[in-house]
Parts: C-alpha cells; sequence; structure tokens
C-alpha cells in the first residue's frame, strides 16, 4: 500500500469523511450551503468544486521547522474552505476575483498572471491566495505539465481559523486555494509535494517559515497528532494519551506576523543562520566553506556533537556554550568572524536585509540554544508518548516538557508577550499539567495540556480569571468565547469536494 504522504488529496462526494455524523457536520453543512449561495450570488455561476485546510495546534518544537528539525503538531477542526471556478476562456476579463463571506475582507482582484510579483509593502489579506496561484504554476510547470494559458478565477473564501493566532490561519487559506487551484485544473500531486510546495509558495508573502504548518494542514489524519520530518518532508502518526485533552487558549494579542516579520519571525531565522556560520567556522570549517555550505543549525549539529562527545556528553548545546558568548554580536562582530560583509553571508535576500537593517543585535548564543534543546524536547515528547510508563507519569513528563519549550520560547528565543505569559501562569495555576505558547508567538494562542476529567472546571476557571475582566473591558464579546477558549481533538487533513 502507498504511504498516507505518498496519496493524492482525497476527493469527496459528500462531507462526512472529513466533518463526522455529528454536531460538526451540521455546522458544515450550514457553512458549504452558505458558501454555495453567496458565490452563486456574487458570481452568477455555481462553484465547481470546494477545496479545506485545516488550522493547527504546534504540541511541541517551535521555531525549529526552518532550522531543519522535527516538531509536532495537530489539525485541528478549524478550517478555511474555498469554492472556486474557472471561467472561461470566452467570458472576458482574465483576472482572479477573491471574495469572502466575511464582509470584513473586501474583494480583492489580481491580473490572471503566475509571473506577479506580489506588493508586500501593502498587505491585503488576498495575497495568501497568490502565493497558492503562484505556487501551483510553478510546480505544474517544473513537472511539465501544460497549465494551459491562465484562466480567470472566481473564487470565495470561508475561513473559521482566527487569524493571527499562532493556529496557522495562514496555511489553512495558502493550502486549501492552492489544492483549489490544483483541483480545478484537473490535477492532483502526492500529499508530500503540495506539503513542500506550499510551504515554498507561502514564502512570497514575505516570511522565511519552515514547512510545518502546510505539512500537518496537508497530512493530518483524524485521532493523530504528527511527528513531522524535513527533507524529505515524512509524517508518522503519534498516538496521543486518552486522559488527557489539548486546551487552545487565545492571548488576545493579536500578532501580525507578515507585517512584523523584519523584527520577529525573519529576525530569529536570520539569528539562526549567523549562530550556524559562525559555529561552523568555530568548529573548524573555513569561513568560505561555511558561509557556502551552512543555512541551518541542523547543518553543523554533527560537528557540534563530536566537540560534545569530546567532553563525554552528546548535547549540542554544549559547543554553544563553549562557542558562542551570551553577550549580543553586532554585525561588526560577526563580520570579524566571518571576514565577510553580513548582507553577502546572507545572500542579500531582501526579506534577510529588511532583518539587518532593522536589527541592532544578534542574540547567537541564545537563540543557538533554544533551537537544539527544542529539537530534543520533541523527540523526548514522542518517546514519552509510546514508553511503557503509566499514563499518569506520561501526562506529567509531557506536562513538564511543554513547560520547558514554553521557559525557552519566553527567555532564549524571546517570542513570548505579556499576555502569553499571564495566561500560561493561569492555566498552570488552575491544573494544567503543562501550557506553552504555540505557533510564532508574539501573541496567539497557548495550548494547555489538561487531565480530561478536569476540562470543564478548567474551562470555567480559565474564563473566571483571564477572559472575564477582557469581556468587561469589550476586547471581546462574550458570546464568542468558544473561539477563543476550546478543547480540541486531532482532525484531518486537507480535503477536495465535489457535489
Ligand atoms: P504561525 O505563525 O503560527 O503560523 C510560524 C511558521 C511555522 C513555524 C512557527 C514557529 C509560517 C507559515 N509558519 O507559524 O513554520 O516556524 O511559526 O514554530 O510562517
Ligand atoms: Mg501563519
Amino acid at each position: 500500500m502507498a504511504k498516507h504522504e505518498e496519496l493524492p488529496i482525497p476527493v469527496f462526494s459528500s462531507l462526512e469523511p472529513v466533518y463526522g455524523d455529528g454536531s460538526q457536520l451540521e455546522e458544515a453543512q450550514l457553512r458549504f450551503d452558505r458558501l454555495k449561495a453567496k458565490f452563486q450570488q456574487f458570481f452568477g455561476h455555481a462553484p465547481d468544486l470546494f477545496a479545506r485546510s485545516p488550522g493547527r495546534v504546534n504540541l511541541i518544537g517551535e521555531h525549529i521547522d526552518y532550522e531543519g528539525y522535527s516538531v509536532l503538531p495537530m489539525a485541528i477542526r478549524q478550517d478555511t474552505i474555498v469554492a472556486i471556478r474557472k471561467r472561461d476562456v470566452g467570458e472576458g476579463d482574465n483576472v482572479l476575483r477573491i471574495a469572502n463571506v466575511n464582509e470584513k475582507y473586501s474583494t480583492c482582484t489580481y491580473p490572471a498572471n503566475p509571473e506577479q510579483d506580489i506588493d508586500l509593502k501593502n498587505h491585503r489579506w488576498g495575497h495568501y491566495f497568490i502565493c497558492g496561484y503562484k505556487g501551483y504554476h510553478e510546480f505544474a510547470k517544473s513537472k511539465g505539465h501544460d497549465a494551459g494559458v491562465p484562466a480567470g478565477l472566481d473564487v470565495m473564501i470561508d475561513g473559521t481559523v482566527p487569524t493571527g493566532s499562532g493556529l496557522s490561519s495562514s496555511a489553512a487559506f495558502v493550502c486549501s486555494s492552492t489544492i483549489a487551484i490544483m483541483a480545478v485544473h484537473e490535477t492532483n500531486f502526492p500529499k508530500k509535494e503540495i506539503a513542500q510546495l506550499t510551504c515554498e509558495c507561502e514564502r512570497h508573502i514575505g516570511t522565511q517559515s519552515g514547512g510545518m504548518d502546510q505539512a500537518i494542514s496537508v497530512m493530518a489524519k483524524s485521532g493523530f497528532a504528527e511527528l513531522i520530518d524535513f527533507n524529505p518532508i515524512r509524517a508518522t502518526d503519534v498516538q496521543l494519551p486518552a486522559g488527557g485533552t489539548f486546551i487552545i487558549a487565545h492571548s488576545l494579542a493579536e500578532s501580525q506576523k507578515a507585517v512584523t516579520a523584519a523584527t520577529n519571525y525573519n529576525n530569529r531565522v536570520v539569528e539562526c543562520r549567523l549562530a550556524a556560520v559562525v559555529l561552523g567556522i568555530k568548529l573548524g570549517m573555513s569561513p568560505k566553506e561555511a558561509i557556502a555550505k551552512v543555512k541551518t543549525l541542523s547543518d553543523v549539529e554533527g560537528l557540534c556533537v563530536s566537540f560534545a562527545s569530546s567532553r563525554g556528553s552528546s548535547d549540542p548545546v554544549l559547543a554553544v556554550k563553549e562557542f558562542l558568548h551570551e553577550e549580543p554580536y553586532t554585525a561588526e562582530d560577526i563580520e570579524k568572524i566571518t571576514g565577510e560583509d553580513l548582507p553577502l553571508v546572507l545572500e542579500h535576500s531582501p526579506t534577510s536585509l529588511a532583518v539587518l537593517e532593522a536589527a541592532k543585535h544578534f542574540k547567537l548564543y541564545q537563540r543557538a540554544a533554544h533551537v537544539y534543546s527544542e529539537a530534543k524536547r520533541v523527540h523526548a515528547f514522542k518517546d514519552t508518548v509510546s514508553s511503557d510508563l503509566s499514563e499518569e507519569e506520561i501526562l506529567k513528563k509531557l506536562g513538564d516538557l511543554m513547560n520547558d519549550s514554553h521557559y525557552s520560547c519566553s527567555v532564549l528565543y524571546e517570542c513570548s508577550c505579556p499576555e502569553l505569559e499571564e495566561l500560561v501562569k493561569v492555566c498552570r495555576d488552575n491544573g494544567a499539567l503543562g501550557a506553552r505558547l504555540t505557533g510564532a508567538g508574539w501573541g496567539g494562542c497557548a495550548v494547555a495540556l489538561v487531565k480530561e476529567s478536569i476540562v470543564p472546571q478548567f474551562i470555567l476557571n480559565l474564563k473566571e480569571s483571564f477572559y472575564q475582566s477582557r469581556i468587561a473591558r469589550g476586547v471581546i464579546d462574550k458570546n464568542d468565547l468558544g473561539l477563543y477558549l476550546f478543547a480540541s481533538k486531532p482532525s484531518s487533513g486537507a480535503a477536495i469536494f465535489k457535489f
């Protein structure tokens, strides 16, 4: 039998395979009916088909996917649905019209040209669709598929993944768009290829992201979290202990990653790259070789481990402690080590140049220590789940690993914020076995591991101690609380619907 990741995106003629047969199905039926009706009303035709892709919660392994390390997310039930119709060539103007069922998002139009550049200075929500549009055409071309004359597309989006929340609304949007475009061109590819292509095409938005979000959104299986490996992308099912529940809670601080990339997300990617190059040089590579070959911390892990083994250990963090200093580096400090200007070390990539312009200094020691230690925690988490410890002990250990991960994100990687710190503390004070920020951070959600038996009480307590005052201040409406605080079960990955 073909491996899960080798299979194409499933095509269904009913909603049950994805949304089950309970209240979720009813809700989904309503959404699809409403989307179809609005599409018909807006464009004057019915859609050809629908594609959906879910958001995700990352259980452990933060800010390490772009360094080549495995992560452990699960898909959530919130998703993006794309309704799409290919316009006939005779229908005149070749444009992409991207509408949204949510009136907050006004309709965006773009030329039907896969070569177009995305205007990063003027961020618009429709840009995410264009990522998928460009991505599909680039990929189809590379595979020798004749994608034909780029046709105009009518598109309507219905998303339920909260934006800027660390639950990957962006990947849900990019993946469902790419898959809808692919399906409307009557093609389908293996999931692992779609995971790779969507990861690359989301970078058109200007973030130097890793591939976790797209991989889980495309490859998730109902009932399982997945250990996602990179180079090549692979997903391994992880069965979570039945006695624990993951609760997702929003800090109500929105993180606008596409807008803050130069100081937050891309800044960390650059710091990791510089840390890796400096470590490579300190561990014996010539500056020239390190600059040419070393892209990520995983590229120099072997050297770090060899060093550690000379000290009777296998921990790459030992090399970080020996060869990097805690005091932040200036650009000049690093240029002295590399013998080259930083723009050249970073290959003059425009997003990296924006980082250099915005940065005063670079915390190489802290970022590298986070990445190597977090990579280890992911495997410890996976090994704990499949160990023969009692369920009680397993849950406790998983909670401890989540707490350690949060500490590292907060103190070493500095991607938390005051609201997330407060929320994580409130979770722990109310009996969570572990709690941590999830996703990129700087706002967005926390995930807490809670014993199944205390879930209802835990949710009540969080409402009291974190949300009540914010409801009173009008930050959120009390009727919307369920959007910001909910228990989550691992749900299924991307799908195409043709009715
Ligand atoms: P968010 O911002 O939560 O969607 C981002 C990256 C991931 C990963 C995490 C941090 C994108 C699309 N996603 O996720 O690849 O690096 O941050 O672990 O940029
Ligand atoms: Mg995102």
